[in-house]
């Protein structure tokens, strides 16, 4: 299989609650390390840039409002199958339907307000990891 490396954003959600910690801890249980890290306040242009393939969507002026609405935690994990595992470790979407143990079902407050994102898809991820990092800030 090989390292494979992902993005992952603690959303402001999180970083309210002062909980990226139990969060970060839950990713590196789950065997993903943390090999880039900062924690920004995304500018309107950042979060409509970020979140462009949702622009259609009844939620998009919501979830940009949202990711704006305090600072979130950027970083990239790396580990085995590291996209899918990060979503495993997350859990869905709706932290109603989200499996027992994962970052969502312990910590989201609702399907908007659900304390992370994972890339969806290793070309995804290498998008998604560009956006916010240059080569030099990844340290693996
Ligand atoms: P993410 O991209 O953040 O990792 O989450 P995801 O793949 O599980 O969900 P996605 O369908 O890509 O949706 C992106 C984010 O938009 C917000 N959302 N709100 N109000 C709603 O019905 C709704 N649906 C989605 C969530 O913050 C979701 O994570
Ligand atoms: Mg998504």
């Amino acid at each position: 299989m090989g390292l494979e490396r992902t993005f992952s954003i603690i959303k402001p959600d999180a970083t309210r609650r002062n909980i990226t910690g139990k969060i970060i801890s839950k990713l590196e249980e789950g065997g993903l390390r943390v090999v880039a890290s900062k924690r920004i306040h995304m500018s309107q242009e950042q979060a409509e840039g970020f979140y462009a393939v949702h622009k259609e969507r009844p939620f998009f002026g919501e979830l940009v409002e949202f990711m704006m609405s305090g600072p979130v935690v950027v970083q990239v994990l790396e580990g085995e199958n590291a996209v899918a595992r990060n979503r495993e470790i997350m859990g869905a979407t709706n932290p109603a339907d989200a499996a027992e143990g994962t970052i969502r079902a312990e910590f989201a407050e609702s399907i908007g307000e659900n304390s992370v994102h994972g890339s969806d898809g290793p070309d995804t991820a290498k998008d998604e990891i560009a956006f916010f990092f240059s080569d030099d800030e990844i340290v693996g």
